[in-house]
Order: structure tokens, then sequence, then C-alpha cells
């Protein structure tokens, strides 16, 4: 095998991260009933049901209420993950939002906030789920994941990242657990043009990732809106796979097994893996540090992205692609 063959899907051992697959993120319009209802023919590792732009502006009170009967009533066993996003904090809509939402039978697995360019946007929301739960916490912390939709937000994303794990440590709220690229919103705020090739989203993927990875948090890679053309869709989820994105936000159904594969270890590579590290193995109990195995220098960091991919491969191994 090449050094080429060892670029992939990797995963390092991630506080928060072990248990939640979030290969696809699929986001469902929260006031489109029937697309709601549709998730439970669906497998995908997380599905968002969305207060925020997927929904229309005089839609609003139409999507926080259909999202929580919804919540109560759907019977969702292939959805890995149940989430809502809310809108954005500085929207003047996320109050009502998640008090809607709070009311449900079934509260979500995961809360999603948009737009984050401030660490009091994370302080807001454990002073609201405080407010709300008084002195009876959730049995289990809410899930969280926000976005970076801005140059603002991607400037200070390591001191928001920073500031959610000292909430998640400090509050019975809620687990900081990824980032997500919105890369559409960051186009706008920066006066890019979006490109088939997306060059100029390359240094903030790259940022967001190395960001995300640095706190031990999950990073989801940006939106393939032409939804028919699944053949790019599938170049570039590798690409994003290669780049150290753990999974991608999806639209579409058709969009799903596409991702889901692509943010999987091969087969292939989990053999490489394996092989390597028994390989390793042998090498340590007789003292060597760097060996040839397959025709490639070996050395820690190889061994590193092989139980990455070991890792991966755990994680994902009873959820179908
Ligand atoms: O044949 P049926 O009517 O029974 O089902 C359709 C359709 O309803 C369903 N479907 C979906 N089900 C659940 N979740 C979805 N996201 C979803 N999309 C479609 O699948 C069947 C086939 O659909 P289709 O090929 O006829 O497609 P439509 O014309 O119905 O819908 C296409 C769009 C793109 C409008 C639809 O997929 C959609 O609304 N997607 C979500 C868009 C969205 O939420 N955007 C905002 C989030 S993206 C973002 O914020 C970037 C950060």
């Amino acid at each position: 095998q090449t050094r080429g063959l060892m670029a992939g899907p990797s995963m390092r051992p991630q506080e928060g991260q072990g248990v939640t697959p979030r290969r696809a993120v699929l986001y469902v319009p929260g006031s489109d009933e029937r697309k709601l209802a549709k998730l439970s023919g669906l497998t995908v590792d997380c599905a968002v049901m969305d207060c925020e732009d997927g929904v229309a502006a005089n839609r609003k009170d139409v999507a926080r209420e259909t999202i929580r009967k919804t919540l109560g009533s759907l019977h969702l066993p292939t959805v890995g993950d149940l989430a809502v996003r809310i809108n954005a904090v500085d929207s003047g809509l996320a109050e009502d939002d998640l008090k809607e939402v709070l009311q449900a039978e079934r509260l979500p697995d995961t809360l999603m906030i948009p737009k984050v360019e401030s660490v009091s946007h994370l302080q807001w929301l454990a002073d609201k789920l405080s407010a709300h739960f008084g002195p009876n916490p959730p049995s289990s912390p809410f899930k969280l994941v926000i976005f970076v939709e801005s140059a603002l937000g991607l400037l200070r994303l390591a001191n928001i990242c920073e500031e959610g794990q000292r909430l998640s440590r400090t509050t019975p709220f809620f687990t900081l657990e990824g980032v997500v690229f919105g890369s559409d919103d960051f186009c706008a705020d920066i006066g890019a043009t979006r490109t088939p090739e997306a060059t100029e989203l390359l240094y903030a993927r790259q940022k967001v990732v190395t960001i995300a990875k640095a706190y031990r948090l999950q990073a989801i890679d940006l939106v393939h809106i032409d939804y028919k053309d699944l053949d790019s869709l599938e170049k570039q989820s590798l690409e994003g796979a290669r780049m150290g994105f753990t999974g991608k936000q999806v639209i579409h159904p058709n969009q799903i097994p596409i991702v889901q594969k692509a943010f999987s270890p091969s087969p292939e590579r989990m053999e490489w893996a394996k092989a390597l590290i028994e390989a390793f193995e042998e090498h340590q109990h007789s003292g060597k540090g760097a060996f040839t195995f397959r025709d490639s220098m070996i050395d820690m960091p190889l061994v590193l992205q092989a139980r990455n991919i070991l890792k991966m491969a755990d994680v994902t191994k009873d959820k179908p692609q």
C-alpha cells in the first residue's frame, strides 16, 4: 500500500464523540409535516427537525408547533440522533423555539444552535435551560452542536469551543459534541462566490476541522446543495473525510447512503489498519521504532491514524451506511 491509500475518514479519540456517530446530518424543515413523517422510514445517523433556514419567516410558529407534536408522536428507531435546530440566538426567535420544543412529550437528543458568534450565545442557552428546568435538570444532558457561519464566528471559534466545554463541565444541561460548518452563510458573509470545487472555502474548512479537533469535537462539513448530482456529492464527501471531517450535512434522503459510506472506513482500510497495528506491536517487542510495512515507512503518527480508523469502525459498526 502507498501513502496515498492512507488518506480517508479518520477519528481521533474524542471527548463526547464516541457514542453519537453523525456521518450524515439530514435537515427536515419543521413546517413540513410530510417530510417529518418520512423520517420514520429513513435510516440516518442524525436527523434535524429545523426551525431555522429551511422554514419560511411566516411559518416559524407552525414549525415549532409541528416539531413539538412530531417529537412526541413519531417512532424513529432507525434515526440514531434526533436533533432540533432552533433559530440563531440573535434572531429574536430562539427563545420561542426553545420554549415550545421543551414542552414536547419526548425531548430531542441534541440541540443545534446556528450562527454562533460569541460565547454569550452558549451562556444564553445555559441560562434558558437553567430557568426552564430549575433544580430538576434532565436526567441526561442534551447533546449540543453549534454552527460556525461567519468570519467573526470562525475567528472566535476556539474561545467558543472552550466556553462550550466549560459549560458542559459546570452545568447539567448540555454536552458540546460538535461544530457544523455553515458554508453558504459563510460565503455570503465574506463576499465569496460558491464554486463546484469549493476552493473558496478551503481555508475555512481546514480551520473548522483543526479547531473542532483541538477541542475533541466532531466537525461536520458543508451541504452539497446540488442534491441531484450524486457523483459530485460522493467526490465532495470523500474529500471532506480526507480533510478530517467526521460527517456532512445533507438535505435530501438520496444523499444519506453516499455520505454515510464516504465517512465510514472501507473494508480495505480496516484490513490495512489492523495489519499495521499488529506489525507495529511485533516491532515494538523487538525494540524497533520506525519499520517498513507494505513498502511504506511506518512510525507513530501512522499508528495513530490506523487506531483512528479502527475507532471509527467500532463507533459505526452497527450502523448501516
Ligand atoms: O414522494 P414523497 O412526497 O412521499 O417524498 C418526497 C419528499 O417529501 C421526501 N424528502 C424528504 N424527506 C425528509 N427530509 C427531507 N429533507 C426530504 N427531502 C425530500 O423525499 C421524497 C422525494 O423528494 P423529491 O426528490 O421529490 O424532493 P422535493 O422536491 O420534495 O424536495 C427537494 C427539497 C430540496 C426542497 C427537499 O429535499 C428539502 O426541503 N430539503 C431540506 C432543505 C433544508 O432543510 N434546507 C435548510 C437546511 S440546509 C442549511 O441550513 C445549510 C447549513
